[in-house]
Formats: C-alpha cells, structure tokens, sequence
C-alpha cells in the first residue's frame, strides 16, 4: 500500500465512517431537502428491509429507523422501486439514508428553509436571461456575467417596415438561445404573476436582489424582474394593436456571448396567439403594477385593451408567417389563448363583455382543465383566474363546474403521483420540456388546495419537487447549481461557449424524452437538456409557495 493510500485509510478509519464516501446511486431522493412537517420519502432501485437515518458527518447517530414498502413496478424506467419513508422525522439537520445492504444516501437536510436558497437562484435565473442589459450576479462565490447584448433589436424587414429598426432591447432571452418569443413569454409571466398573487408575502420575504432597477418606487424586486420583461413587451405591439410573434435571428447562432452575436434579428409578422397572450399577460400585469405604479398599471392595460380589440375584428386564428427563420415556432391554437385573455381583461375592469366572452368560450371546451399545460395551452391560468375572483357577475353553473374541473383535475394528478415510483405527478408523459410539464403541476395542485384543503394536494407539490431535485432515475437534480450532482452541461449558450464559468445556476433542464430514460446531461442534446423561461417559472411558482417566510439579511444565493 502507498503512502498517500495509508495515510487516506487511516483518516477515514479515524473519521469513521469517512465523510467523503460516495453516495449510492440507486437511492434516489430529494437531495434538496425535506421541509420538517412534510412527507419524506426515498426510492431505491434495489430490494432491501431495513434503513435509518443518520446525522450526516461525525459520529453518524441514528435519529430514526424504517422498514421497506413496496415494490412498485415503474413501467416508464422498467424498475422495482421500494420506498424508504421517513416522514416521522421532523427534528431539523443535516441526515443520510444508510440502507441495509445498499449504501447511503447523499446528506440531505430537514428544515424550514431549504427551498430558500433554490427559490432565489431560480429567480436570480431569470435576471440572468435579461437582454439588453449587462447583467452580474454571484452565485456561491463565482460572478455570472456578461455585458449588453442586442441592443440594435431589431429590423422591420419582414414585417413590411424596409431595411430599417425598431426599439425592441430588453425582455428575457427564451432559452438557450438568445432569441425573444411573445407566446412563450405568455405562459411565463402568467405563472409567475399568479406566484405574486398566491404568495406575495413569502415571496417578500425572500428579499431578492433589485439589481439597482427593481426597487425604483418601491417596486418590489420579484415585480422589478416581471417588468424586465413586460417593459419589452410593450414594444412588440404594433400600431393597430396587434403583437409581433418574436424578435429572432434568422438560424441558431453559435455558442457565444450574447454581446458578441451580431447577426441581424428581426421582428417577424403578427399572430394571433401572440396577440392574445399579451392582452393577458398586459392585463395581469396592470393589476400586479396598480399599488406600486398607476401610470405603468395604466399603460399596461390600456395596451392590453388595445390588442383585444385587435382580436375581436380578427376572430379568426392567424398563424406568424415564419418562413426564412428556422429558429424557435411557438406556433399554436389560439382558443385558448383568447379564453386568457378574456379572463384577465374581465378580472382587470369588471368590464361585463370580458366576462361574456370569456364564459362563451369556457362554455365551448371540453375540459375546463388540462393537468398537462405549457405554452402551448394556457387555458388553465383563465380558468384559474375567473375561479379565484372576488368579482360579481359570474354564471354560478359554470363557477360551479369550474371549481369542480379544479379539483378533479387535482385529485387525478394526486392518483398519478400515486402509482409512480418516483411519486411523478406527470405519471409517465414524457415530452420536449416535461420537467416544465413536472413544475406546472404544481399550480394546479396549490390552487386546489386554497378551495378545497386537502393534504395530498400539498404533499404532491412537494413531491413534484422532490423528482426534479434527484428523486428520479438519475438520482440527480434537475436544476443547474442546486441540489447534488446537478446537470453540468446544459444546453444553454451561456454556459456551453468556451472558457464558461461552468453551467449558470439556476436553470431547470427540459428532462428526458421520449423515454424517461432518455435524460443525458450533454449539452449538444437540446432535446432534453436546453433550459427555458417557460420551465423555470413554474419551478419558480412551485418555490415560492414553500419558502419559509423568513427574512433574510443578504441576498447571496447559496447552497
Ligand atoms: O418547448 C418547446 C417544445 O415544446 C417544442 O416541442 C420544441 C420544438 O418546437 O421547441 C421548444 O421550445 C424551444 C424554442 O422553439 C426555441 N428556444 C428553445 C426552446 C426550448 O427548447
Ligand atoms: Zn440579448
């Protein structure tokens, strides 16, 4: 035995047992944490009867002892899951899983606030995407950074303006790439407005960093970074009302700073989606602005007005006219996008045409709810907003089935969660973006649960964010940064140009597809490990309603 080999055994003999053994990979669990009143619960790949909890480092004393459930057979990654629960463990610390015959776990801690530090680095995220601006953040001791980007958005010349600009700087690039897309942004100031309104308090308390621009009047930062991008927004909408489908390169450019990409971006033609989408986002957001600024409150809304007209004498669905940009489509149906709009527009005013619009069209889908949404369908944050309404006026059948759609839709995701193994709330629907899919259901469940309490609902949440952050085949998080053995090479220009710090953290990957299997984390596979908005604003959303409402003094996102 060498030297240096002696001299490692005997530290870990001393140490004993060595902190610095590895974690077992069959045992898969939230490596994030537990919250002290909730459910606590690992799978293992393997058979096995017995496990406890140790205090992780030191002298390893055992806090709590278990035995086995299950198997469950997952179809979806073809295992035998057995489940360790330890949900009776409330005393908060820093613990390990030893099960028999299998190995431990990575150390994982129980406590009020471990979804503290992810909630902020998820937020921070969405200020790294900012365009048009440099922007700087530090994220466990290393500085992410680059400089203003884009600031020539962007050309009229496929939208019949000639060779010629228009101000379109700011908003949030999409993904990982750098281009800017009114449809997704859809989705993604919906939900983390509806974070604002369901949990504005905690979200307070979380106290983000302003970037010197979020705390102008008393703005509160998390809005200060919702306006980033409704304040580029507001640039899309042409003069009769209707909105640009995106701002974009005419390809993929490569991967480099956002500064140095100088190809020209356009403005494409107008859509229908696109239009309706921001006279709801518009809307919403004249109301999240209303207390802190009239003006802006009124200037949002009185834009989202303007598009609704737009679309009344276009009723008719009108696709963006994409041809020479093969970059990102977002194309879809716009019913639902309509219905959104409808809903916001009616929660904004009490105008009664906005309600009647929006009650036809409820009236015409056949399901109130989708337990699977995104970009592509929206029609769940109208439904949600006509429910959590304090206004008069509403059809009380139609509320009625409403509330009714909600909870059953809950009570469906709760099932699938279930029969999984690794408790997915998406059971086994894999696709381009799922783990966005994952997060999402997460609105669901949290809105059921503020009409009608049920602790499953609550427990599913946090179970939604247990299989993102490692409780899944991997046994890994899926968010850059946080959690153990993260994804390292996201699809994500920012992160995979050369001499990068590494992954930026904060950034939910897209997850496996078409099989739950199929995750790698290679950056050149876009398919299932790019990042995007509209998946970190759900994880956003899902954090913001278990932060632990404590204060605290600074605004490091650590780990
Ligand atoms: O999230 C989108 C997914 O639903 C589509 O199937 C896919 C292909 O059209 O596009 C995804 O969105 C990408 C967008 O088109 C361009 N920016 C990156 C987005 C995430 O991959
Ligand atoms: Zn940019």
């Amino acid at each position: 035995m060498t030297r240096g080999l002696l001299n490692i055994v005997l530290v870990c003999a001393l140490l004993a047992p060595c902190a610095a053994r590895a974690a077992d990979s069959r045992i898969r669990l939230n490596t994030v944490g537990f919250l002290p009143g909730h459910s606590k619960r690992a799978s293992v790949s393997v058979r096995f009867n017995e496990f406890r909890v140790v205090e992780d480092g030191g002298r390893s004393r055992v806090v709590f002892r278990g035995r086995a459930s299950g198997p469950l057979h997952n179809e979806d990654t073809n295992e035998d899951l057995y489940v360790a629960d330890f949900s009776a463990l409330r005393r908060p610390g820093l613990y390990r899983l030893e099960v028999e015959g299998v190995g431990s776990s990575t150390p994982f801690r129980v406590a009020r606030d471990v979804y503290d530090a992810p909630f902020r680095a998820a937020v921070q995220a969405m200020y790294l995407w900012r365009c048009g601006s440099a922007v700087s953040a530090n994220y466990n001791g290393i500085t992410y950074a680059h400089a203003a980007c884009h600031t020539e958005d962007a050309w009229l010349d496929f939208v019949g303006g000639g060779h010629a600009r228009r101000d379109a700087s700011g908003g949030w690039h999409d993904a990982g790439d750098y281009n800017k897309y009114v449809v997704n942004a859809g989705v993604t100031v919906g939900v983390m407005l509806l974070a604002w309104e369901q949990f504005g308090a905690l979200i307070q308390s979380a106290e983000l960093d302003s970037h010197g621009d979020g705390a102008r009047g008393g703005l509160p930062a998390y809005l200060g970074e919702v306006k980033w991008e409704t304040d580029w927004l507001l640039k899309m909408q042409a003069d009769d009302g209707s909105v640009y489908h995106k701002i974009s390169t005419r390809d993929f450019g490569p991967a480099i700073l956002p500064e140095d990409e100088k190809a020209e971006r356009y403005f494409t033609p107008w859509s229908t989606s696109a239009t309706a989408d921001f006279a709801a986002m518009l809307a919403s957001a004249s109301r999240a602005f209303r207390p802190h600024e009239r003006a802006y409150a009124d200037r949002c809304l009185e834009a989202a007005r303007r598009a609704y007209e737009f679309l009344r004498a276009h009723p008719e669905q009108q696709r963006a006219d994409l041809r020479g940009f093969t970059t990102g489509g977002y194309q879809t149906d716009d019913a639902d996008d309509r219905l959104w709009a409808a809903a916001e527009l009616w929660e904004t005013t009490g105008d009664a045409r906005y309600l009647s619009d929006f009650e036809t069209r409820a009236r015409g889908v056949e399901m109130l709810f989708d337990w699977d949404w995104g970009w592509s369908d929206v029609k769940n944050l109208g439904m949600l907003t006509y429910l959590f309404s304090k206004r008069g006026g509403r059809d009380a059948a139609l509320l009625n089935i409403t509330r009714r759609g909600l909870i059953e839709t809950a009570d469906a995701l709760v099932r699938l969660r279930d029969a999984h193994g690794y408790a997915r709330p998406l059971g086994t629907r894999y696709y381009w973006g799922c783990n966005g899919g994952v997060a999402n259901t997460v609105v669901l469940l949290r809105s059921a649960d503020m009409f009608a309490p049920r602790r499953a609902y609550v427990e599913t949440a946090l179970d939604a964010l247990s299989h993102l952050f490692g409780r899944n085949y991997y046994g890994r998080s899926f968010v850059t940064g946080v959690g153990a053995d993260p994804p390292r090479h996201p699809h994500q220009r920012l992160s995979m140009r050369p001499n990068s710090e590494g992954a930026w953290p904060g950034y939910l990957v897209g997850g496996g597809w078409p099989r739950a299997t199929d995750w790698v984390d290679v950056s050149e596979n876009y398919r299932v490990n790019e990042v995007a908005i509209n998946w970190n604003a759900p994880l956003v959303y899902a954090l913001a309603g278990f932060l632990s409402g404590r204060t605290h003094n600074n605004t490091r996102t650590r780990q």
